[in-house]
C-alpha cells in the first residue's frame, strides 16, 4: 500500500482549502488528495447561472489546475473506510496508509430520495441550480416560460446553502417581470420548514420580499413524488413538529425547481467516522473526528451545527490549519470554530441581503444595513465572491470574515 502523511479525501472548497494550508508547511511529497472529478466547480455561482447573470464556464476550472504544486493528485474516489489501521481503499482496490487525515467530501445530491425525480429532471419544465448539468436548464426553462404553475421545493432534509432554492424563485420573478409575463405565472415556494428562513432576524425582510413579489409560501410540504406524465409534484404534509401526517397536496407545474435532500456521500455513511445521521462525527468546536484524533473534517460532510456553506469553510480553515498542526506536535487542539456560515441572498436580478449568521443568531461582517436589499451586497455576491473563492479560499488564504467583523464592530460602537 501507498503510504501519505497527510492524505486529504475530497477537492472541493475544503479539501483544496486546506491540502493548500498544509501543503505549504510540509515537506514536499507529504499531502495526497483523492478526488475523482476532473472538473471542480465554484457551486455559490450556481444561483447566478440558473438566473442567466453568469455563463457555467466562469464557474468551472479543471481540477488539475487547482491542485496545489506541492500535493499530489490522487484521480480516484474512497469507497472504504478503516480507521483502525489508518487506511482508505479507493476504487479499484488500491489501499492508502494515512498518519494524519482530513475528511472533506462534501455532501452529496439525492434526487434519488424523491420518487421519479431523476427521471423528471431528463423531461421538460423540471431542473435544479444545484447540478451542474440542471442548473443551465433552469434559465432556459425561466426564458421560454409561458404560464401556469412555477414551483421551488425546499426538503425535509439537510441541505447545502439553504437559502439557494428561494434564491432561483426571486430571481425567476424579476427575470418573468422583466419579460412582461409575471401575470401569467403562479410563484410557489414549497418548504419542508415552517418559516421561510432558519435565522430569526432575516424572516421580516424576507417576508416583504415574497409579498412584493406576490410569491405564494406553502410551509411545511414535503416533495415526495414528480410524475411527469400529469406534469405534478406531490407534497407530503407535515405537522407542526416537522412530523409527516397523512395527508398530501398535488400541484400542477410548468416549471418545477427541486431543492435536493443532501446526505453524507456512501463511503463516509458506512464508515466509523458517521453519526447517526450518516454525516462525520466530530466535535463542533475543534472539527476533530471524536473516535479518531489523527483525523480532522471540514465542509459539508460534518455534522457540526452551522449552516453548509462555503463562506462556513474559510473560517473552519483556520481551526483546522491550528489545530491539526498542534495535534502534528502531540499537542492537544484548542482552537474553536464559532459556527459561522453565510448565504448571500439574491432576491431579484441586481438585489441581495447578506445573511451571516450563526446557529446562536445573526453575525455580520460590515457595518452596514444587512438586512435590507442591496446593490452592494449583489456585488459583492456577483463579483467579489467569486474571486475569493479562486484565489483566497482554495489556495488557503482566506480565513473568514472574523477580523473584519471585528473592526466593523469597533467602528459602530465607537459611533454609538
Ligand atoms: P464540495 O465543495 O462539494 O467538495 C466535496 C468534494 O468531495 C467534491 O469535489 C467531490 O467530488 C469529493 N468527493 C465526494 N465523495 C468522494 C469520495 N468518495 N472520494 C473522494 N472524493 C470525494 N455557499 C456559500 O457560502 N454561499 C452561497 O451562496 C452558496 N450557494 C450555493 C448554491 C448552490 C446551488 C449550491 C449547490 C451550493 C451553494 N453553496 C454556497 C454551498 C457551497 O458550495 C458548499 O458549502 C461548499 O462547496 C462546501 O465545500 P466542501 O469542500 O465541503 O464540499
Ligand atoms: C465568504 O467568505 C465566502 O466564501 C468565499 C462566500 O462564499 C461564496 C460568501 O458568500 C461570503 C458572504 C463569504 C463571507 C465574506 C465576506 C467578505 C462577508
Amino acid at each position: 500500500a501507498k503510504y501519505v502523511k497527510l492524505l486529504v479525501v475530497g477537492g472541493g472548497a475544503g479539501g483544496l482549502g486546506a491540502a493548500s494550508k498544509f501543503a505549504r508547511k510540509l515537506p514536499r511529497g507529504s499531502v495526497a488528495i483523492v478526488e475523482p472529478h476532473e472538473d471542480h466547480y465554484y457551486q455559490p455561482g450556481f444561483t447566478l447561472v440558473g438566473g442567466g447573470l453568469m455563463t457555467l464556464e466562469a464557474n468551472r476550472r479543471k481540477q488539475e489546475t487547482l491542485i496545489p504544486s506541492n500535493a499530489e493528485w490522487i484521480k480516484n474516489e474512497v469507497v472504504l473506510f478503516t480507521p483502525t489501521q489508518n487506511a482508505v481503499t479507493l476504487n479499484g482496490g488500491e489501499d492508502i496508509i494515512y498518519e494524519y487525515m482530513i475528511v472533506a467530501m462534501g455532501a452529496h445530491l439525492r434526487f434519488d430520495k424523491i420518487k421519479g425525480a431523476l427521471e423528471a429532471l431528463e423531461t421538460p419544465g423540471v431542473c435544479s441550480n444545484y447540478s451542474p448539468f440542471h442548473v443551465e436548464k433552469h434559465y432556459k426553462e425561466v426564458m421560454n416560460f409561458k404560464e401556469g404553475n412555477a414551483i421551488y421545493t425546499f426538503p425535509d432534509a439537510p441541505i447545502k446553502c439553504a437559502g439557494a432554492p428561494q434564491k432561483a424563485c426571486y430571481i425567476t420573478d424579476s427575470i418573468l417581470r422583466k419579460r412582461g409575463v409575471r401575470d401569467k405565472a403562479h410563484l410557489i415556494y414549497a418548504t419542508s420548514l415552517k418559516r421561510i428562513f432558519g435565522v430569526d432576524s432575516y424572516i421580516k425582510p424576507l417576508e416583504k420580499v415574497v409579498e412584493e413579489k406576490n410569491i405564494d409560501v406553502r410551509t411545511k410540504r414535503n416533495l415526495i413524488e414528480v410524475d411527469t406524465s400529469s406534469k405534478s409534484a406531490t407534497f407530503q404534509i407535515l405537522d407542526e413538529d416537522g412530523i409527516a401526517t397523512e395527508q398530501t397536496e398535488k400541484i400542477e407545474y410548468s416549471l418545477l425547481h427541486i431543492g435536493p435532500p443532501c446526505s453524507a456521500p456512501k463511503a463516509l455513511r458506512k464508515s466509523q467516522f458517521a453519526d447517526r445521521t450518516g454525516f462525520m462525527d466530530v466535535d463542533d468546536a475543534t472539527l476533530q473526528s471524536k473516535r479518531f484524533p489523527n483525523v480532522f473534517g471540514v465542509g459539508d460532510c460534518m455534522n457540526t451545527p452551522n449552516a453548509k456553506t462555503a463562506a462556513s469553510v474559510s473560517p473552519q480553515l483556520k481551526v483546522l490549519d491550528e489545530n491539526l498542526s498542534l495535534v502534528m506536535q502531540g499537542k492537544k487542539p484548542y482552537m474553536k470554530y464559532d459556527g459561522y456560515a453565510s448565504c448571500p441572498l439574491v432576491v431579484s436580478r441586481h438585489r441581495a441581503i447578506l445573511a451571516e449568521f450563526n446557529p446562536d443568531g445573526p453575525l455580520e461582517t460590515t457595518p452596514f444595513n444587512q438586512k435590507r436589499p442591496s446593490f452592494w451586497a449583489y456585488w459583492l455576491k456577483r463579483h467579489f465572491m467569486p474571486y475569493l473563492y479562486w484565489n483566497g479560499l482554495i489556495k488557503g488564504f482566506w480565513n473568514g470574515p472574523a477580523t473584519m467583523r471585528n473592526f466593523s464592530r469597533l467602528v459602530k460602537s465607537n459611533s454609538e
